[in-house]
């Protein structure tokens, strides 16, 4: 027999180096990156995701276990019997034996165990996350979570609103979902389009959203807080931007939001509305639009007005606050309808119709636009409406205007101006 070709020497000092050298740029490394931060999986917020994290952690202790043990045995063996002198190292090696049955033995029972003890709390945690434990259930509550490319629709089913074209649809928002904190919720995931992936890393994560497949998920948020979510499973050009936020406010926060969005969209007040709006609207009962009819017989034809005043004080909330201009607020309502804006939104209480893109009854009141990729702000919303393409290539909205195919025409294009006023219109719409 040859001796082996490779230097154990070389080999043994590898291994050392790799070992000194690596561990600790390893752990700082993960220090840095991924312990800490928005969407770290390793600072959880709920129980869900503190349940994932115990599952990991129980592998990560076993397997560093025997990663220590394997890597000092090694060790041992590299540097015991390590040949010591040019002889030594001409000599043939051993015969290579069977091995220890009793080695054996203890081996295979010790990696059983060590899987029985890294199985114990993966079962007991796949049943805990798996649905909202009985004790929980009857104050859970219900919400579906609709993938597209590439935003999130969330739909509140306990919480039925009135639309502007008759009918009743659960209350809709979109790329925020907002949740009252210490409240199971269970969240229904479904798609329109290819398969998503709803993931918050710091409350649970993650199931996919798949094309004729019911999932769910549940998960609870321990105390008021904003959470980053993403989704988690490519599906197509602006995958990677396909964020969301899961606010979580304290129980009698979240009723005072649930009262806010339920309400149909704000009116500044304005007299100049009524003349620079040239479409007038249908009359329809107040009671069609979402609010309780205020009157025996009331419509809202008489003041050409779509707005309810469902709850008290709403009325409060249609007076321009600081910096608002009714007038170029009216010209961007009127805007959002020309422009055809509406055929892919919905603003109840005003018009739409669309489903295609998120709805924008309260769009002014969340802290960011085009799933969690720009800031909620009157610039960003600007640079948005210009070219939505530049920030999310691929995406169903029209990138700057619209040429009819037939003949050629340009149809929808906006000038600044026009931005602007779209603007205003959509910031006023808290
Ligand atoms: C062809 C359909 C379509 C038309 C027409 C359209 N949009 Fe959109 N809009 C979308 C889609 C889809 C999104 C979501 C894009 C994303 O985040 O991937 C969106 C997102 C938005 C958003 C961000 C909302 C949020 O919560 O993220 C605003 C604001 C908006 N559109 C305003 C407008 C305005 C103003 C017009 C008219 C000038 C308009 N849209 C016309 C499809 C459309
Ligand atoms: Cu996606």
């Amino acid at each position: 027999m040859t001796r082996p070709r490779f230097d154990q020497r070389q080999i043994a000092r590898a291994c050392l180096v790799l070992l000194g050298g690596l561990l600790p740029v390893l752990l700082t490394g993960c220090q840095w990156a991924s312990l800490h931060g928005p969407q770290s999986t390793m600072e959880v917020d709920g129980p869900v995701a503190r349940a994932q994290l115990d599952v990991f952690m129980t592998t990560v202790y076993v397997t560093a276990g025997i990663f220590v043990v394997v890597a000092l045995v090694l060790a041992y063996a590299t540097l015991r019997f390590k040949a010591r002198s040019a002889s030594e190292e001409k000599a043939v090696p051993p015969d290579q034996g069977h091995g220890n049955p009793f080695v054996e033995v203890f081996l295979i029972s010790a990696s059983v165990a060590l899987l029985v003890i890294i199985a114990i709390p993966t079962l007991k945690n796949i049943w805990y996350t798996h649905d909202v434990p009985e004790a929980e259930r009857a104050n859970a509550m219900d919400v579906t979570a609709t993938g597209y490319q590439w935003w999130f629709k969330f739909e509140y089913p306990g919480e039925m609103v009135k639309l502007p074209a008759g009918g009743e649809a659960p209350l809709a928002t979109g790329n925020e979902l907002v949740i009252p904190a210490g409240t199971p919720v269970r969240i229904h995931l479904r798609t329109v389009d290819v398969i998503h992936s709803f993931w918050v890393p710091k409350l649970a994560g993650k199931v996919d959203m798949i094309p004729n497949r019911a999932n769910f998920l549940w998960l609870k948020a321990d105390k008021p807080g904003y959470f980053y979510g993403q989704c988690a499973e490519y599906c197509g050009d602006s995958h990677a931007i396909m964020r969301f936020r899961v606010v979580a406010l304290s129980p009698s926060e979240y009723v005072k939001w649930l009262d806010n969005q339920k309400a149909p969209a704000r009116t500044v007040t304005t007299t100049a509305r009524a003349e620079s709006s040239p479409l007038t609207l249908p009359a329809l009962p107040l009671a069609q639009i979402g609010g309780p009819a205020v009157g025996a017989g009331a419509t809202l034809a008489a003041s050409g007005n779509f707005d309810a005043d469902p709850l008290g004080g709403w009325k409060k909330k249609q007076q321009p606050a600081a910096g608002e201009d009714p007038a170029l607020i009216a010209r961007g309502r009127q805007l959002f309808r020309e422009k055809t804006c509406l055929s892919c939104h919905t603003i109840r209480g005003h018009e739409g119709i669309g489903i295609t893109g998120p709805e924008l009854t309260h769009v002014g009141a969340r802290t960011t636009i085009a799933a969690g990729v720009l800031e909620n702000s009157p610039e960003r919303m600007h640079q948005w409406i210009r070219d939505p393409n530049y920030f999310k290539p691929g995406n169903k909205m029209f990138n700057g205007g619209y040429t009819d195919p037939a003949s050629g025409q340009t149809l929808i294009n906006l000038n600044e101006q026009e931005i602007d006023a779209l603007v205003a219109y959509l910031q006023s719409l808290k």
